[in-house]
């Protein structure tokens, strides 16, 4: 456990959030026209996109809380991985891909909000987690490790770095066949410590992948705290080392990730390489749930309470009068309601039966009474 006079200041660490405008005047609130672009939204984008963004931020949350509801009545198989404030981070960074085009991602525990926004099924996550028989890996793994590559997102084999050299080979070969695609992989900052992150993303550079690294700098690897973990104060510093590009983005503004990413995935996809974005942001659950933090700062966990990504984000496009709070509650309420139906779903459906356990798993095994152990002939 680290103590608290050992870390380093968050505010240093931390990309301050913007300062909260008051509430706009009727000179400069401007009425969102339907179906066309909001004049003064940025990123090119318009109010359909405003409300997509919204839509996944708020999908990505309460599919979260439906699910810790779940885990808390016994029905969640094994561990549940929250990315309770980091919401921007994963939506943002993921909307920039083009799906169309054949982009591919690869997630990590906390990016379900990528998954989201890449065509993942709310009630295909909620299988995964209750381990049903339904689910994509048919009950043989769990949580958000399942991949499908018609949506464009590959299953994780490891939450330490293990997928920047796995998304080096995916994007060599987009170049190989000469196919304009581009990958996105996500590594958290105690990951980047490792030698799996270091060869992937040398080799990515060197190469110049057409390959966008997002380093989620969320202040914790487990309990470990980043400056006990690693000696630069910065993740973006360490672009410089592979030679590439890299930018310092405040991770809890959903828009400022997008754009960030879009221009990221820009330049890949004009061949011009790697760029590494550090997205600063808290994890302000647990590891897991089960959890407790109880090596995290209380005042620490409040600040960043204050700057939570969803409220930011409501704040910023009501007073900009990009939306209505009424369009923002409409979407609140759709996400309430597929959930409610997708639980439902997800929760009647069985279990695999145990007969069928080791069946997909490598090959189909000859059936057995008990395929686990053999019976050895004695002398
Ligand atoms: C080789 C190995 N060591 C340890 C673990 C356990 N483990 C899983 S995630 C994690 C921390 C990762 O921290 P970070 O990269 O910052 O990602 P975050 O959890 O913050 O998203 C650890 C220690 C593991 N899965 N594999
Ligand atoms: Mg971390």
């Amino acid at each position: 456990m680290t103590a608290p006079d050992e870390r380093r200041p968050a505010t240093e660490r931390a990309v301050a959030p913007p300062p909260r405008s008051g509430p706009a005047s009727s000179a400069t609130a401007r009425p969102a026209a339907a179906g066309r672009k909001a004049a003064g939204i940025p990123a090119g984008l318009g109010r359909e996109q405003l409300l997509e963004l919204h839509y996944y931020m708020r999908l990505t949350r309460s599919l979260e809380e439906r699910l810790v509801n779940l885990y808390r009545q016994g029905k969640v198989i094994g561990g549940l991985f929250r990315s309770l404030g980091q919401e921007a981070d994963s939506v943002g960074s993921a909307y920039a891909l083009d799906r169309a085009a054949g982009d591919m991602l690869s997630p990590l525990i906390r990016n379900l909000g990528s998954l989201l926004v890449m065509g993942a099924r709310p009630v295909d996550v909620l299988r995964q987690y209750m381990a049903k028989a339904t689910s994509p890996t048919r009950g043989r793994e769990l949580n958000v490790h399942f991949g499908d590559l018609e949506r464009g997102f590959i299953g994780q084999i490891s939450h330490l770095g293990d997928m920047v050299p796995v998304m080096a080979g995916i994007t060599l070969t987009f170049r190989l066949r000469g196919e304009r695609r581009v990958g996105m992989v996500y590594v958290g900052d105690g990951a980047m410590s490792t030698g799996a992150f270091h060869e992937g993303m040398n080799l990515a550079a060197v190469r110049r992948l057409p390959l966008v690294v997002i380093a989620e700098n969320n202040g914790y690897s487990y309990s470990t705290t980043l400056e006990r973990q690693t000696a630069v104060s910065q993740l973006v510093l360490k672009a410089k080392a592979y030679g590439v590009p890299g930018e310092r983005v405040d991770g809890n503004d959903v828009l400022a990730v997008y754009e960030a990413a879009r221009r990221a995935v820009d330049r890949a996809r004009a061949g011009e390489g790697v760029t590494l974005l550090e997205l600063v942001t808290y994890r302000r659950k647990g590891h897991a749930e089960h959890d407790d933090q109880h090596y995290v700062p209380k005042e620490e966990l409040a600040r960043w309470e204050r700057n939570d990504p969803i409220a930011r984000y409501v704040q910023r496009v009501t007073e900009s009068g990009w939306l209505e709070a009424g369009d923002l509650e409409a979407v609140d309420a759709r996400v309430a309601a597929e959930l409610d139906a997708a639980v439902h779903e997800s929760e009647m459906e069985p279990l695999p039966e145990p007969a069928t356990a080791l069946d997909g798993v490598y090959v189909t095994p000859a059936r057995q009474a008990t395929p686990w152990h053999r019976e050895v002939a004695r002398a």
